[in-house]
């Protein structure tokens, strides 16, 4: 699939504040090295790191439109409680409209970034943990959190997830299906993944 690189990140720095595109870097190298010790694609995860935010600077309206003109993509009606969460699809759409990419692996990394989904794949998993605890990520667990991420990416969902859900909670936000899904995955006995 070609992509240029390049492009992307042109537009990124300029959509992008540099506290913004200073993390989009960090989440990008980071991601590469988990890809690089769990064995995934690395110039897949690059892609999708870099892509992971890149709407994330845009107007909600404008961001509903690109979704809207998306027939790959629906309106979830909870965008409107939640919305922090709209720009991982609208991301998605995004590098679909904007930059021709097709993979469904590096759409859906996007599109999950935020909250997570049940059963993930590696790549997801990555794009969601990287961004997560990137180093300069600033609050009390992050540690703790890279930590598990050496470990297992397992491990990092399921931690990751509850401190997620934690703050959700303490802040008095709702909190996406998707998000409880991932917990209730990484938190059951009975599908053996304790
Ligand atoms: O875009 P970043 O800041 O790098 O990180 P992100 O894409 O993980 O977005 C984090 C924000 O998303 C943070 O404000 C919490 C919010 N979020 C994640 N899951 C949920 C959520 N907000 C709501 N209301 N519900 C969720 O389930
Ligand atoms: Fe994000
Ligand atoms: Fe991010």
């Amino acid at each position: 699939m070609p992509y240029d690189i390049g492009a992307i990140k042109e537009y990124l720095a300029e959509k992008l504040s540099d506290k913004r595109y200073q993390h989009t870097e960090r989440v990008v190298e980071w991601a590469i090295k988990l890809a690089e010790r769990y064995d995934v694609d690395v110039k897949t995860v690059e892609l999708a790191a870099y892509l992971h935010d890149i709407a994330k600077q845009m107007a909600f309206t404008d961001m509903i439109d690109l979704i809207e003109q998306d027939k790959e993509e629906q309106i979830d009606p909870l965008f409107y409680d939640m919305p922090q969460i709209v720009h991982a699809t609208a991301g998605a759409s995004l590098a679909r409209s904007k930059f021709g990419i097709s993979d469904e692996k590096v759409l859906n990394a996007i599109k999950y970034h935020t909250t997570g989904r049940a059963g993930m794949s590696d790549i997801e998993a990555i794009i969601y943990i990287a961004d997560a605890t990137e180093k300069g990520r600033d609050y009390p667990k992050l540690k703790m959190h890279r930590a598990a991420a050496k470990t297992s990416l397992r491990a990092a969902l399921k931690i990751i997830s509850a401190d997620t859900i934690c703050y959700l909670i303490a802040s008095q936000k709702p909190i996406h299906p998707n998000t409880v899904a991932l917990y209730n995955q990484m938190h059951s006995s009975e599908r053996g993944l304790d």
